[in-house]
C-alpha cells in the first residue's frame, strides 16, 4: 500500500514508529595517582580513539577534573564504564569512569 514505508522515508503513511533511546555520558575522573599514559592506553583501547584524540581528553580530564568520553546507549554506556573500572583495578590504579544521562 504504501511503498515508502520501510525505506526510511516519511509519509503520512508512515510517520513516527520508535523514539529515538535515551543517551548516557561515560565520564572519565581526574585522580592524582593513575598514569597520564595509562589513561591514553584506556580511551585508545575502550573509546577507541587516535592516540592524539586520546590525548586531549586525558588533558582536558587532568586540567578540568573530568569529561566525555562517549555517548552511547544505557547498556553500551555502563558496561564500558564497568570495564574501564575493572581494567583499572586490576591494574592497581584509582582510576573512574561514571556514566550520566546526556542532559
Ligand atoms: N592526574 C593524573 C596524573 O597527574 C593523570 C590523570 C588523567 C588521571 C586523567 C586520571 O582520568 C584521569 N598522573
Amino acid at each position: 500500500q504504501d511503498e515508502h514505508e520501510d525505506r526510511g522515508v516519511a509519509t503520512a503513511a508512515s510517520k513516527p514508529r520508535l523514539a529515538r533511546p535515551p543517551l548516557y555520558k561515560v565520564l572519565l575522573m581526574n585522580d592524582d595517582y593513575t598514569p597520564m599514559e595509562f589513561v591514553v592506553t584506556v580511551l585508545v583501547n575502550f573509546f577507541h580513539m587516535p592516540v592524539e584524540k586520546a590525548t586531549q581528553i586525558m588533558l582536558k580530564v587532568h586540567t578540568e577534573g573530568k569529561a566525555v568520553c562517549g555517548v552511547y546507549s544505557r547498556d553500551v554506556a555502563e558496561t564500558k564504564a564497568e570495564q574501564v573500572n575493572e581494567f583499572a583495578r586490576e591494574h592497581k590504579h584509582p582510576l573512574l569512569c561514571h556514566v550520566e544521562a546526556d542532559q
